[in-house]
């Protein structure tokens, strides 16, 4: 099975120029002018579009069981909106409850994810610590294609991690050549934050960023990096959605400690006045953390990405309908915290990044899909269109237009925080493992097309 796709531009991280991409089986065989197909292949004209690798969103959550629910979009659905919206590869979490032995978490995933339409790995959560969990990251690294272990900040009386934990977590990642990723709020202070609001009677969505001031995020942004530093080890901080926390992340490099900053798409674009809305619906639908951010925020965001502070763009796609959501109606601690977006980041990103002249072709792959895989170890098989990397492609269409809404969308929750955006650059084809998975609207996702992607460790390095 061949596919041309020829006329195009082709775009990677380093540059932009005239070739024509060709495809055999799940790998890419040639990149250059005037290729030739061989008989039967499937032909794509991407004369005046971009041809540029496939997205890789390092941040989503299908399938999860959380705050007492479970996610909409399952591994099928989850994966089959990326490739609509260009995105190949998701990066997503096995979050083992307390206890939990890190093992039995994984594998419940890997049950969950067989279902995918594209391409998936994991990044393992920390949510508790024992010498088993000790040995279980190092059977994870070197058995199961682990490189990257979460820990999250927040979510006390959950999944916090706590000090103890980080600080042996982390020296442990160092010793297996992994990368530690944190969830960066303080979880007590959201803790006493909403004890506070919901004493004084506040209990609407409006209490949410109430509770998760930028100074709660910082905080932990802080301590993560001084953690880091200490130990040794690199550090990726997932959602980073203010500047505060920018801050921390731009000091930390400029002393050349190695710490990496990922961005949603949502905290990119959308601001805090949606939790003024007076529908509780809307209102809720926006509930995540942490919250969406003032303006000055999302402007500090784009600065970091042109800047090179923040490397990554994501979505921490974690959906929930209406009813789910209304679970907080009388208490917004009770609001099942989670937006979508893997469907709409890309377009998103080209509409306000590219068409606004933040960003150029090249720094778009960059962000969208390069960096991700540098960071967690699978470029070049990922992140590149070359010769002999996977054929995971995206033919980007410059002057195609849509407007986003939850009533066309192929994600499940319906909601979206994008609604009614009126884009301009969308993907028309999108070709995962060599086959057209998405062509012009048209979804061809096949359930259990994914597969898993192994993530090798980093060479280690020696503790100080
Ligand atoms: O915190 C996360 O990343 C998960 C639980 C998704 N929910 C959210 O509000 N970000
Ligand atoms: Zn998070
Ligand atoms: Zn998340």
């Amino acid at each position: 099975m061949a596919t041309l796709i020829r006329g195009g531009t082709v775009v990677n991280a380093d540059r932009a120029f005239r070739a024509d991409v060709l495809c055999e089986g799940d790998k890419i065989v040639a990149v250059g002018p005037d290729l030739q197909a061989p008989a039967g292949a499937e032909i794509i004209d991407a004369g005046g579009q971009y041809v540029m690798p496939g997205g890789i969103d390092p941040h989503t959550h299908m399938n999860l069981p959380f705050m007492g629910t479970v996610t909409q979009d399952d591994f099928f659905t989850g994966t089959a909106a990326g490739l609509a919206g260009g995105t190949t590869t998701i990066i997503d979490f096995v979050i083992p409850s307390p206890q939990q032995p890190l093992l039995e978490a994984y594998h419940q995933w890997r049950g969950w994810a067989e279902k995918a339409a594209g391409d998936y790995t994991f990044h393992v959560a920390i949510t508790w610590w024992s010498d088993q969990v000790h040995e279980d990251m190092g059977t994870l690294v070197r058995n199961h294609g682990v490189n990257s272990f979460k820990h999250f900040m927040a979510y006390k009386n959950a999944i916090m991690a706590d000090d103890e934990t980080l600080v042996k977590s982390f020296r442990r990642a160092l010793e297996l050549g992994a990368i530690p990723t944190v969830h960066a709020e303080n979880g007590e202070l959201v803790y006493q934050l909403q004890q506070d609001l919901l004493r004084q009677g506040i209990t609407g969505p409006r209490a949410h960023p109430l509770s998760r001031p930028p100074a709660v995020e910082a905080e932990a942004a802080n301590r993560a990096i001084a953690i880091a530093n200490v130990l040794n080890t690199p550090l990726y901080i997932v959602h980073v959605s203010c500047k505060e926390s920018l801050d921390a992340i731009t000091r930390a490099r400029a002393a050349g400690q190695r710490v990496y900053g990922e961005a949603l798409a949502g905290h990119l674009i959308v601001d805090d006045s949606v939790y003024d809305h007076p529908d509780f619906d809307f209102a809720a639908g926006h509930v995540m953390s942490p919250p969406f951010r003032s303006r000055e925020h999302q402007k500090a965001l784009w600065q970091g990405l042109q800047g090179g502070n923040l490397h990554t763009t994501a979505t921490d796609h974690c959906t929930f309908c209406a009813e789910q959501k209304a679970a907080g109606r009388n208490d917004f601690t009770k609001i099942p915290n989670g937006c979508g977006g893997v469907e709409d980041r890309m377009a998103v990103i080209w509409d306000e990044g590219v068409n606004s002249g933040k960003l150029t072709p090249s720094e778009f792959v960059r962000v969208t899909s390069a960096n991700a895989a540098q960071i967690f170890n699978i470029y070049p098989r990922k992140g590149l269109v070359a010769a002999g990397s996977d054929a995971d492609i995206v033919v980007w269409d410059p002057e195609g237009t849509r407007t986003i809404s939850a009533k066309t969308q192929f994600a499940k929750g319906g909601f979206n925080v994008f609604e009614g955006r009126a884009v301009k650059g969308i993907p028309s084809t999108t070709v995962a493992a060599g086959k057209v998975v998405f062509h012009r609207g048209e979804l061809r996702a096949v359930e259990g097309a994914g597969r898993h992607i192994d993530r090798p460790a980093f060479a280690p390095v020696s503790a100080r």
